[in-house]
């Protein structure tokens, strides 16, 4: 055997020493030793303390501004949100978790842990799809009217919640489950055993089928159609700018997101062989830092947005009180730009 499985628990290491033991009541310190521990819960410590500042300051600044109000700063309003659930609700769980060394919240806080975690994952994965599909559509039909687009949007993002709750709700209700991995001091979906009784082979085919495949197919396919026209003069510079951040965020999500993906994957589909905990370990924790990506490229990419960063924050001690007047007479050129929200 190359790992000891227990009722909620699936460790990748023999129990012929004897010291294997229950990742919800004792120090998984065996596996690795303390010091390691130690620097995933500083590192999760930075990626809360990083996280959350410039995740809720892109958030701010997006909603602030009026000039930002179109299609593309909704999808990122959608994401910011989701980086944010997933930092605040399941990043705590997660650093408690590892500065003891197993799962001290038990069972109960692997599920709440592994669902907010796949929940946030999966509503930016759903944004970057209809992103996609918004950016073929305004670029393949240029003049489309805006309204259209803003509806699309919504509708989109209410659908980026509902393919969201449909990977992270069954786990809950005994369609596969959530399940300590690695160094068994966070939570993802069963990959380690096949559970008959709560038909986790096919869960799993349906979550990489439906949560990955075609996800990562139709963005391909709206992408291959934005190639075409990548130097088409007809379509507005806004708009190839905005094609371009979209690529580059999409390609940041799977950057992050295929190590992790591909272990699971590989686990699943040679269930019983002999893998290192630390693989599973450094491909989650690497996926977690991926709440940072998507503020940082629209930072990084779009002067725009940019541009409102520095105005909200040269706007005075407190840019989110909402000093309208001062900023309408001293930005005047960018005046329209900086109500505050009603
Ligand atoms: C730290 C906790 C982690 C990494 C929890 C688990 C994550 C999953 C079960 C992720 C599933 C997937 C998502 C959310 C999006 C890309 C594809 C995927 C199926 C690997
Ligand atoms: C591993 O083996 C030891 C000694 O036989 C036993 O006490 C322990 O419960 C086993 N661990 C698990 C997780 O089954
Ligand atoms: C343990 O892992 C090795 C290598 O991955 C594999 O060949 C072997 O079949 C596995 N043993 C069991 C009991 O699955």
């Amino acid at each position: 055997m190359n790992g000891t499985e227990g009722p909620d628990f699936y460790i990748p290491m023999s129990n012929a020493t004897g010291v294997v033991r229950s990742p919800h009541e004792y120090p998984q310190y065996y596996l690795a030793e303390p010091w390691v521990f130690s620097f995933i819960t500083i590192y999760m410590f930075f990626l809360i303390l990083i996280g959350i500042p410039i995740n809720f300051f892109t958030l701010c600044v997006t909603v602030m501004h009026k000039n930002l109000r179109t299609p593309v700063y909704y999808i990122l309003v959608n994401m910011t949100m989701a980086d944010l659930l997933v930092i605040v609700v399941s990043f705590p769980f997660t650093m408690h978790t590892a500065m003891h060394g197993y799962f001290v919240h038990g069972q109960v806080g692997c599920n709440f842990e592994g669902f907010f975690t796949v929940h946030g994952t999966q509503i930016s994965l759903w944004s970057l799809v209809v992103l996609a599909v918004e950016r073929c559509m305004v670029s393949c039909r240029p003049g489309i009217d805006i309204r259209y687009r803003r509806r699309f949007v919504v509708k989109g993002i209410g659908f980026t919640w509902l393919m969201a709750f449909s990977c992270s709700l069954p786990p809950l209700f005994e369609w596969s489950r959530y399940i300590p991995e690695g160094l068994q001091c966070s939570c993802g979906v069963d990959y380690y055993t096949l559970k008959p009784d709560i038909f986790n082979e096919s869960f799993i085919n349906y979550m990489f089928t439906v949560h990955l495949i075609i996800p990562l197919t139709v963005i391909s396919v709206c992408f291959g159609r934005l190639l075409c026209i990548v130097n088409n003069d007809a379509i507005d510079k806004h708009e190839r700018d905005a094609n371009c951040l979209a690529v580059v965020m999409t390609m940041g999500f799977f950057i992050f997101w295929l190590p992790y993906a591909s272990i699971g994957w590989h686990v699943f589909t040679n269930q019983g062989s002999a893998f290192s905990p630390f693989a599973m370990t450094l491909t989650s924790f690497f996926a977690k830092s991926s709440v940072l990506y998507s503020p940082l490229i629209c930072v990084c990419l779009d002067k725009q947005l940019r541009q409102c960063m520095i105005i909200t924050l040269c706007q005075g001690k407190n840019p989110f009180a909402g000093d309208v007047g001062a900023s309408k007479t001293e930005y005047s050129s960018l005046s329209s730009s900086s109500v505050a929200p009603a």
